[in-house]
């Protein structure tokens, strides 16, 4: 019986490919996936396990942090902190970065990563994810904040899982973005959407109006022009990054969480949110930019550094910028 191609062996083949790789980068890729599948079975049972809720304490932002948050940043430590493959970690879930302890061997990459991104729909059973990104390290020592704060075009590898009606990996080396999905029978991530390619123009777009009143007026113009002219798109917002970006790179559209008048870089954190995804939608064919600039160019100054984020379709994100810079009114 064919069961398809596993996660497993897609790395394996793609790294065939590379002769530089050294193996370190797959296994690193198979530890994250197994965190995927440990919290993709706490997240179907959250309604029932001990997961559901919140701890009671803040994260560095001020936002409720949900057990499943702590569980997943744990879990995914303790998954890859010990292997020799990395040389230190960052979360949202952490005020500072998390270099490998002195008890385990060190290696050469960087992992940066938001464990339960939408954590807050955990318990209204709304699809919520795990966001990566992966860098090498550049210090010839012990690791420091300078191998975090990269540039997205310095990522070796991005992406994400979705807890959703299926549990979904999806992500990108630079060699196009990949879709896996999970067959709960086998435990086993299959290929599902190889090369995913977004549609060069959306027909939805995803973005929190109550706040339209605070965006700058080349937002809201964009915004009002989508819903113009005999097509007009379609508003789907979830409220949950990741489900918002997956239905986009699959159907096409544009996700916005641009900064207003009260948050001037918006909400969205660069280097473990905005950064991955833009490598993922870019090796789609898509664009990912801050209003002005392609994201994976946004220098980062600090761990958790935020960015406005338009995200999706080529030539929506092209038009918004056109509004931005005042080549469109
Ligand atoms: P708002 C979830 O809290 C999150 O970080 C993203 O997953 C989501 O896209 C965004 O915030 C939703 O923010 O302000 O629309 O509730």
């Amino acid at each position: 019986m064919q069961i398809g191609t596993t996660l497993t062996r897609f790395i394996i083949e793609e790294e065939r490919q590379h002769p530089e790789a050294t193996g370190e980068f797959t296994g690193l890729l198979t530890d994250l996936s197994i965190a995927a599948k440990i919290i993709a079975r706490d997240v179907n049972k959250a309604g029932l396990a001990e997961v559901m809720g919140i701890t009671g304490r803040t994260n560095v932002h001020g936002e409720e942090v949900q057990k499943l948050d702590e569980f997943a940043n744990a879990l995914i430590i303790r998954t890859t902190d010990h292997t020799g493959r990395l040389a230190g970690m960052a979360s949202e879930e952490m005020d500072d970065i998390y270099p490998i302890p002195e008890k385990h061997p060190r290696g050469n990459y960087i992992l940066v990563f938001d464990p339960v991104d939408g954590s807050s729909n955990i318990d209204v059973n709304v699809s919520i994810g795990t966001i990566f990104s992966i860098y090498r390290k550049k210090s010839s020592d012990s690791v420091t904040h300078a191998d975090f704060l990269c540039r997205g075009r310095e990522q070796v590898c991005a992406g994400y899982i979705i807890y959703g009606s299926s549990t979904m990996l999806v992500y990108t080396t630079g060699s196009g973005s990949h879709g896996f999905t999970l067959d709960p029978s086998l435990g086993e991530f299959l290929l599902s959407h190889e090369h995913i390619q977004i549609p060069e123009r959306g027909q939805y777009y995803s973005a929190n109006e109550g706040n339209y009143l605070k965006w700058d007026a080349p937002v809201r113009r964009f915004v009002d022009q989508l819903k113009e002219g005999s097509q007009p798109y379609s508003a789907r917002y979830i409220g949950s990054l990741v489900a918002d970006f997956h239905r986009n790179l699959l159907k096409g559209g544009i996700f916005l969480y641009p900064g207003d008048s009260k948050s001037p870089s918006g909400k969205l954190r660069l280097l473990y949110e905005a950064a991955p995804l833009a490598f993922v939608v870019e090796q789609a064919g898509g664009a990912a930019s801050n209003g002005t600039q392609p994201i994976m160019d946004l220098p980062a100054t600090e761990l958790h550094q935020r960015t406005p984020l338009f995200i999706g379709s080529r030539d929506d994100v092209a038009t918004l910028e056109q509004f931005v810079r005042g080549k469109r009114a």
